[in-house]
């Protein structure tokens, strides 16, 4: 069987992580700009600065993913760069910026899926209280409004947040992101509902203006499942599905809260301050949401915690992703299983609980339209004879390609893959020796661009649509 004539094969990146360029041609100073120099935050210091200095390089950068054969780039748009103090101004400089990558990926037939909010804002905003403060919403909005205006007529699949759950929780919660907050359970709250209205209020405001595309949300999809049948830790995994799945996907999807959820936030004085008239919106805003884009990297495996303590989060490599943690509230921890396969960062490769995951989703959602906006193979690649030899992240690839195929065949309604990522990239967390590119970036030879063995493997898998996989 081929993947169907208009599933995207695709491949992603963020603004952050790609372009550079930070303080070039009228853009603002965006909270990851100011967070990244702080010392200690990052692996080894680094920062976007440069990152692969893609704002200079996006013509090579796009020719190499033409020549591979992408159907779809899902790149973001950094807001400073288009209005660098949050609220004010158009910086026209930003906006020819993404014209031309729009442009340079139109010119090949490569369909532009554009992220409105892949974690770096204003930093003006930032400092009043970021997405904590409902004045961010109404900026959202404006900034939003002005990309639809500007790149509409072009761009036809935009997402609005990358990863909710992410940007509150190690914002909030871990102090491994912007705002560097820890612990404080009532302003993560807040800001995951600010999102959501903000999301609902962009979604409206995009089908008034009659742009005829698609909009939709990024969440990560990191389904948990317990360890075995034990009863504590069925419901650990029911806990951990319900805080992590239904608080992002429901709103979204459902137009309300979940029960299970609100009924604790209630008991422990954690609800959101919100009005009707935003309830309202999210509730009218789901049925005109057109999509759901799913990052999948690896499941949770969870027990029940019966220790009695909260998260301390020490260090940054506690909020980098692996397992081993103990939930926010205490209620359940993370586990490393000997019988499981992991990557050099401890993120488990499990294709089989992304099959799973798929299934869950549809008996909660239905058959709602899914991208996999994100999924991918962060590794050290090796080098033999000059060759970028990344075989693992070509089965890593193949066999999640494999879930989908079959997900297809069983009706799911899933309409394209991106991998993470199109070119080797800044890891937020972990600096640059993380890779996921199907292009090497050399940073010790002038950030030169070399095709890996995944790269060549990706150019078939899309010329003959899936077929041998
Ligand atoms: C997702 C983000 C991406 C990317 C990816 C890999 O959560 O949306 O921006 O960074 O994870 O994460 P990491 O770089 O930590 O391996």
């Amino acid at each position: 069987m081929r993947f169907p004539h208009d599933f995207l094969f695709g491949a992603a990146s963020a603004a952050y992580q790609v372009e550079g360029a930070w303080n070039e041609d009228g853009k603002g100073l965006s909270n990851w700009d100011v967070f990244s120099k702080i010392p200690g935050k990052t692996f080894e210091g680094t920062n976007g600065d440069v990152a692969v200095d893609h704002y200079h390089r996006y013509k090579e950068d796009i020719k190499l993913m033409a020549e591979m054969g992408l159907e779809s780039y899902r790149f973001s748009i950094s807001w400073p760069r288009i209005i660098p103090d949050g609220k004010g101004v158009i910086n026209e400089k930003g906006i020819e910026f993404y014209n031309n990558v729009i442009n340079e990926c139109l010119k090949y037939g490569i369909v532009p899926f554009v992220t409105l909010y892949h974690w770096d804002m204003p930093q003006v905003l930032e400092e009043q209280g970021g997405w904590t403060n409902k004045a961010t919403i109404d900026a959202f909005l404006k900034y939003a409004t002005t990309c639809f205006e500007r790149f509409g007529d072009r761009v036809k699949h935009w997402i609005t947040f990358n990863e909710t759950i992410v940007f509150c929780s190690l914002g909030y919660l871990a102090g491994a992101h912007p705002p560097g907050i820890k612990n404080d359970i009532k302003k993560y709250f807040q800001a995951t509902h600010n999102v959501f209205t903000a999301h609902a209020k962009v979604v409206d405001q995009y089908k008034k203006m009659k742009q005829y595309g698609e909009i939709g949300i990024t969440h990560v999809f990191s389904p948990a499942f317990s360890v075995d049948d034990k009863e504590e830790n069925k419901i650990a995994a029911y806990h951990a599905n319900q805080y992590g799945i239904a608080w992002y996907y429901d709103p979204i999807l459902k137009g309300k809260y979940p029960e299970y959820v609100l009924k604790i936030l209630k008991e422990k004085g954690y609800i959101p301050d919100w009005t009707e008239e935003e309830l309202k919106i999210i509730e009218s805003s789901a049925s005109k949401n057109d999509f759901i884009g799913l990052n999948y990297y690896q499941p949770q495996r969870v027990v029940i915690n019966k220790d009695q303590v909260n998260p301390t989060y020490k260090n940054r490599e506690d909020a980098t992703g692996a397992p081993g943690n103990i939930s926010f509230d205490g209620f359940y921890k993370t586990v490393k299983m000997d019988d499981k396969r992991y990557t050099k960062w401890g993120w488990e490769i499990s294709p089989e609980a992304f099959k799973d995951g798929l299934k869950m989703l549809k008996q909660e959602y239905g058959d709602i339209k899914i991208y996999i906006t994100e999924n991918g193979l962060g590794d050290e690649d090796p080098i033999i004879d000059g060759e970028i030899v990344d075989v693992p992240r070509i089965k890593y690839i193949e066999e999640h390609l494999k879930v989908l195929k079959d997900a297809i065949s069983d009706g799911m309604n899933i309409k394209g893959y991106y991998a993470w990522s199109a070119i080797d990239l800044l890891s937020w967390l972990n600096g640059f020796k993380k890779q996921y590119g199907f292009i090497y970036v050399d940073h010790n030879d002038n950030l030169k661009r070399k095709k890996k063995l995944s790269f060549y493997w990706y150019k078939k898998v899309i010329e003959e649509r899936g077929e041998s996989i």
